[in-house]
């Protein structure tokens, strides 16, 4: 993966005295990428000298809240002062963190699309981005944001720059975002990244088991039930589907981010090429897929629920009822395997 010399000297120039106002965004569901590359982004620009507000859609999950820093950060649902709005709007640059398109803001794009003059910069590594930036580091092989990131802050200053605080952030989205460093793009050069952020004396067993060890009893009943109970095997065992209503989520005294990591589970079924969870909300149905190998899920997303992400792991949403979103999921499936791409 190779940084583009120009953009970086661009981004370069953009950060130059004098002092600006900078916004962070980042995905709805903020999971740890998102949050860490927020994090330690801001963590370098205030170092800087600029005034930096890190703005969410909503709250991210309870298992990250040990994350320093983190709750400065602003949750745009729960921000009843306005501060999102004040920081959009004086904002001369608004950096965007682990997300490739606007809708993935829900409410607060409509407060970004109200200004119109911050320079907008992309640092993201999901799949075809969707709007027009002023600046763009789009880089799909990137296995996390935080890796990119750390590129990016390694081009810039150098990694002598990265402080025991900011490697013990953005670690935690390396981490999460390759599954513990089990999934696709684990090259030499991110054991690189990571042998250095080690370097700093972050501490990776805690870490591992403030984000992985630290649910709640709720959430290991609720992963009991939905595999024993709502997990349906199609194509001789090659496709599984999970959903949870919104009762069962209460009944099992659900916590935004309970369900994490769900959808991966039915993989570790040998011959399992692909893995799809249905959460119901209050006026959609999430899609969560995961596959294995050359099964491209952020297709199959784009297609049939208006999504998309990565080729291994994608998302999308679905408006009808559970029942219709479960069946088109199916005729969706068939339709697939038809075509040889499953
Ligand atoms: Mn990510």
């Amino acid at each position: 993966m190779e940084l583009s010399r120009p953009n970086i000297e661009t981004l370069r120039e953009m950060l130059a005295a004098p002092a600006r106002k900078i916004v962070t965004l980042s995905h709805t569901n903020p999971d740890g990428d998102a949050v860490g590359s927020s994090l330690a982004w801001a963590e370098a620009l205030r170092r800087m000298g600029h005034s930096v507000t890190c703005i969410v859609p909503n709250k991210y999950p309870y298992y990250l809240n040990w994350m320093a820093g983190i709750r400065d950060m602003v949750i745009f649902k729960h921000d009843d002062e306005g501060r999102a709005a004040r920081a959009v709007a004086e904002a001369d640059i608004i950096f965007c963190l682990d997300f490739h398109s606007l809708s993935r803001l829900d409410a607060l794009s409509d407060v970004i699309a109200a200004n119109t003059t911050a320079k907008r910069v992309l640092i993201d590594h999901h799949l075809n981005p969707a709007e027009p930036f002023d600046l763009m580091f789009s880089y799909p092989e990137s296995s996390s944001t935080c890796y990119l990131l750390y590129r990016i802050i390694e081009e810039l200053w150098g990694t002598a720059s990265i402080t025991p605080t900011q490697a013990e952030v953005l670690y935690v989205g390396m981490m999460t975002d390759t599954g513990n460093f089990s999934f696709s793009f684990l090259t030499p050069d991110l054991f690189r990244a990571v042998a250095a952020l080690v370097e700093t004396g972050i501490e990776v067993p805690r870490i591992y088991n403030n984000v992985y060890n630290s649910f709640t009893e709720g959430r290991a009943r609720l992963f009991g039930y939905v595999i024993n109970r709502k997990m349906r095997i199609l194509r001789r065992g090659t496709v599984a589907h999970m959903s949870l209503t919104e009762e069962e989520m209460r009944r099992f005294w659900f916590q935004q981010g309970d369900s994490e990591g769900f959808v991966n589970y039915p993989l570790t079924i040998k011959k399992m090429k692909m893995s799809a969870i249905f959460i119901e909300h209050h006026d959609f149905i999430r899609v969560s897929l995961r596959s294995r190998g050359d099964v491209d899920v952020n297709l199959f997303a784009g297609r049939y629920f208006n999504g998309g992400g990565h080729r291994n792991a994608a998302g999308g949403k679905s408006f009808d009822p559970m029942p219709e979103t479960i069946a088109r999921f199916e005729r969706a499936v068939d339709e697939f395997a038809a075509e040889g791409l499953l």
